[in-house]
């Protein structure tokens, strides 16, 4: 007897659940409130798992790095207008980032929204939503939520990955349906990122010139992270016998101690090499657009790109040898056609790179060693890169300004995909919801590395963590401020606008939840809290004390702030 013969009906809320489900999308993040209150309450009972959050920012983070982490779009789940604004920016910087991601917003009454006549949180979303993603969906009818969420997980997937987003209005949750035609309308989307193939010809111009290359270089970006191509980007590398240079998020595709490593050596990488591979990785700011003085001069570098999207090629500079395709197909055939009998780059080449990275290392190795109180980012970092050594299956949240830049350069990452973020734009405020993800994602212990400016923007969801129980331990840089603690005001009474209430207690905000908080002056004492927080797994908060006079303005992009003529104060 079929379902239908029984008379039995389904609505829109089971068929979002059963569309998803069918589609293994098993978790939410979100922060629940009308219309999508029963849709979470029911998604729970039907075996998703749902992490509800304190702000839909963080939720939305936290969907969009679950994306990056495991190649299925993650979704967040908010209310109308405000709820929906909220998760919007991290729509758009999964979309800017390339992170697969569905924005499932709920919203007001369509025929009141366009008429404009004032319902509840009422907002023409789809329409402030499209610019900002890279596709936006609305169902409007039961039977198209299957085809409607087939498109989004397709479009948040296939190509260059983003983020999708997709509205459903309140009426939408309770229409019915025949239950059958209900399933049969379910749309389990097959290879929802088909393999795109390079051609023969991109590969060989590209091999060709790797070939005569007397300086080559390849730079790895988190596209190249992200295209959990782990194995045979490691055999590309090791066969071509070429220095590589890790963009942030792709530190750990290799170990950062590989001896093929230019991470330490990338002034010099960039300067002066003659052929730059690029392996999922964007000539953005970045990588200072592919020229001016970290470049080599004008004509004297030839680029080779891989990237899936055919649109990036020459967006900056020209690109010598475009290779279109995915990454996983594209590694696959540049192996194919080095063939066996590879030679290596000159060693004069590699030699060089190796001597710079062995010379900045054993520089930097002393000052990574001080037990100074206050600590400073070298003493701090220093620590921590053991802990990292120690246990590589952490996985690293950092975010800041001077909190971000030198626990890049100094924490060594050792497996892919282990270090997470602020991405292209440089955003501050993705710790909490990545740490979240992290750990709900893969189980393994979180280490979020945080200014004490950036763990504020999402420093309200260590409640989340706490709730959920979840293995992150928070390590908050406290400066007192943003890149220091120092700025004066001479004309009044409010402190400058860089600078925090002096000595504030970030660790006694994880006790109030139940988590563990714990004051750290020096590395020793911050080394034995991360230690026995990952050992232990309880949700762990260390206030690290920091030399208010130890950052820089803005890290090490200061460069990038305008000038006064006038001059500062
Ligand atoms: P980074 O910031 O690490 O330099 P970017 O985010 O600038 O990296 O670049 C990532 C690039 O990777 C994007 O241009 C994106 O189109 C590309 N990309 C993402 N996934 C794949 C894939 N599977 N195959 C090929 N290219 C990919
Ligand atoms: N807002 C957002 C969303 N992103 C940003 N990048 C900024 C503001 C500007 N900004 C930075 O670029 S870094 C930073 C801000 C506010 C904080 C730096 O202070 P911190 O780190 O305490 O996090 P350090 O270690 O003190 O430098
Ligand atoms: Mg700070």
């Amino acid at each position: 007897m079929t379902t239908s013969e029984t008379g039995a009906l389904t609505d829109g809320f089971h068929l979002v659940i059963d569309a998803m489900k069918l589609n293994d999308l098993n978790t939410i993040y979100g922060v629940p409130g009308i219309p999508i209150t029963d849709f979470g309450r029911m998604a729970q009972a039907a075996g998703i798992r749902v992490i509800s959050f304190r702000h839909e920012q963080h939720a939305g983070n936290a969907a969009a790095i679950a994306g990056y982490l495991t190649q299925k779009p993650g979704v967040c789940l908010t209310v109308s207008a405000p709820g929906f604004l909220n998760g919007l920016t991290a729509l758009a910087n999964a979309t800017t980032n390339c992170f697969p991601m569905i924005l499932i917003s709920g919203s007001s009454e369509r025929e009141i929204v366009d008429l404009q006549q004032g319902d509840y949180e009422e907002m023409d979303q789809l329409a402030i939503a499209k610019p900002l993603c890279k596709a936006a969906f609305r169902i409007l009818h039961a039977e198209d939520i299957g085809i409607g969420i087939a498109r989004a997980i397709r479009a948040a997937c296939s190509g260059r990955p983003g983020g999708v987003y997709l509205d459903l209005p309140a009426k939408l949750f309770g229409q019915t349906m025949d239950a059958a035609a209900g399933a049969q309308s379910l749309v389990k989307v097959i290879d929802p990122a088909p393999a795109q193939l390079p051609s023969p010809e991109a590969v060989k111009r590209g091999l060709d010139l790797l070939k005569v290359a007397k300086k080559p270089l390849i730079i790895l970006g988190k596209g190249a992270a992200y295209a959990q191509a782990d194995e045979a980007i490691r055999e590309l590398i090791e066969k071509s016998g070429i220095p590589y240079l890790p963009m942030s998020m792709a530190k750990g595709l290799l170990p950062d101690t590989h001896p093929q490593s230019a991470g330490a050596a990338r002034s010099l990488a960039l300067k002066q090499a003659d052929t730059v591979m690029l392996i999922g990785a964007r000539l953005n700011w970045l990588l200072s657009h592919g020229k001016g003085k970290t470049w080599g001069a004008p004509g004297t570098q030839k680029f080779i790109q891989i990237d899936i999207d055919p649109k990036e090629m020459d967006s900056n500079i020209e690109i010598a040898a475009p290779i279109v395709g995915d990454i996983k197909s594209t590694v696959a055939a540049l192996l194919d056609g080095m063939g066996a009998n590879w030679a290596a780059p000159p060693a004069e080449w590699t030699g060089a790179i190796r001597e710079k990275v062995e010379t900045n290392v054993a520089r930097m190795a002393p000052r990574l060693q001080n037990n100074n109180v206050p600590m400073d980012f070298h003493g701090a970092l220093g620590a921590l890169k053991i802990i990292m050594k120690e246990r590589p299956e952490t996985i690293l949240v950092n975010e800041g300004a001077n909190t971000l830049d030198f626990a890049r350069s100094i924490i060594d990452i050792y497996q892919p995909r282990k270090r997470l973020d602020v991405g292209t734009w440089g955003v501050m405020g993705i710790g909490m919801g990545f740490a979240v993800a992290a750990a709900v994602e893969t189980g393994k212990p979180v280490l979020a590395v945080e200014g004490d400016s950036a763990f504020g923007f999402s420093g309200m969801e260590i409640e989340t963590i706490c709730r959920y129980n979840l293995p992150v331990c928070v390590v908050v840089f406290n400066n007192n401020g943003i890149y220091r603690g120092t700025d004066t005001n001479e004309v009044g009474d409010d402190v400058a606008p860089t600078v925090f209430v002096k000595d504030s207690r970030y660790d006694k905000m994880m006790e109030a939840f139940g988590g563990v908080g714990v004051y750290a002056t020096s590395p020793d004492e911050l080394s034995r809290a991360v230690n026995e927080a990952l050992d232990s797994g309880k949700p762990t908060l260390i206030n690290a004390v920091i030399d208010v006079n130890a950052g820089t303005e803005s890290g090490r992009i200061g460069s990038l702030n305008p000038q006064s003529v006038v001059g500062k104060k």
